[in-house]
């Protein structure tokens, strides 16, 4: 019964060939092959007038049958290969790529300045953004009408902590030296890493809202020598590369002797060009040797322990890291920036 054979076999050639198409094109391919008006059961059909009139009934009958079921699993693959029926899926087109965010540059330095502090013994704190005037200047020789808050003028709020604690925001992570030394003994070890707040006019290194590192270490025998060299270590670290770096006298009234430390320019390697005026120094932080009476308002025994603090524009160490030539980028929201990093 060669028509039989002939029509199984092409049912099992469909059904082989079926499996293996996952695309709409070698679906709509395989149903011109088979069930298309000249594909092969067609073809098949076609040599039906060749057999007696009660061959051409059971024939007939069988290749119907083929048919729908060729049709039957055609569907069910084509319904399939569409996810349920709710329209075409082919599997073989190229997927739409998710855009993945990715960190900030603040976010990437901090990770990388809180490792190398780490690693060199500094515990790491945040603190308060929003602290009392007392932590913020009166504790560290600023007391009312000191013209060293005019520098420093911040913003104030009107509502008061435990009654009659006047809030600001914090001008600088200093806020937080004796809120620490208040609850730790020496030895200390501590970088603040943190927000500030300034009411100031903005410009290509000026924010209003902008970030500092403080760092302040205290013992028995802490010396100038000890803070430059690890600060030099620090900023070495940072920049990935042996930095110069010299004193300056700088004025902070919770630090005696004060300091202005600046690094040698990275962009001219102390030659002198336009990032460092042609100095070939780049100003970068202040520092010195805490002041006795900010030991005093953290309650330490006078004259028993001596440290170091500085405290250094986070921005700035970000954007001399990058090369950013304006601060106000960080926070614009501009994503030609953004994307760079
Ligand atoms: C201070 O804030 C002192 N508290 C630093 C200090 C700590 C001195 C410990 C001694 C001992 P100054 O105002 O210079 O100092 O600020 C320190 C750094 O913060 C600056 O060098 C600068 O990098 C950064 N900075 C200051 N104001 C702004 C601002 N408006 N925008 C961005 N960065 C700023």
């Amino acid at each position: 019964m060669p028509f039989e054979d002939d029509i199984k076999s092409l049912l099992k050639d469909f059904n082989t060939e079926l499996q293996k198409s996952g695309t709409k094109e070698s679906l709509e391919n395989l149903k011109n092959t088979y069930l298309g008006r000249k594909g092969k059961l067609s073809g098949l059909l076609g040599t039906l007038k060749d057999f007696s009139k009660d061959e051409k009934a059971r024939y007939g009958k069988l290749a119907n049958e083929v048919k729908a079921e060729m049709a039957k699993e055609f569907l069910e693959k084509q319904q399939h290969t569409a996810g349920g029926g709710s329209g075409f899926f082919d599997v073989t087109e190229p997927g739409k790529s998710q855009k993945l965010g990715h960190l900030h540059p603040y976010t990437k330095m901090r990770e990388e300045v809180n490792h190398i502090l780490y690693s060199m013994g500094f515990q790491i704190l945040d603190g308060e953004e929003i602290t009392s005037d007392y932590y913020c200047f009166e504790s560290l020789n600023i007391p009312k009408g000191h013209p060293a808050r005019d520098a420093w003028d911040t913003f104030y709020i009107e509502q008061k902590r435990n009654k009659n604690e006047e809030l600001v925001l914090r001008t600088h992570t200093s806020s937080m030296q004796v809120a620490i030394m208040e609850n730790q003994k020496p030895p200390l070890q501590t970088v603040v890493l943190g927000k500030c707040y300034r009411n100031e006019a903005t410009d290509a290194s000026h924010e209003h809202s902008f970030y500092q590192i403080e760092g302040f270490v205290v013992d028995e025998t802490i010396s100038v020598a000890n803070m430059v060299s690890t600060l030099k270590q620090l900023l070495s670290a940072v920049f990935k590369e042996d930095v110069n770096v010299r004193l300056r006298p700088g004025f902070f009234p919770f630090v005696e002797p004060g300091y202005e430390m600046d690094m040698s320019c990275l962009n001219c390697k102390g030659e002198g060009c336009k990032v460092c005026k042609q100095s070939g120094w780049v100003e970068l932080l202040g520092c010195g040797m805490i002041h006795p009476n900010v030991f005093k308002c953290a309650g330490y025994e006078p004259g028993k322990y001596t440290g170091y603090a500085f405290g250094v524009g986070f921005d700035r160490l970000t954007m001399m890291r990058y090369k950013i030539p304006d601060i106000r980028l960080f926070n614009s929201g501009d994503l030609r920036f953004i994307h760079q990093f």
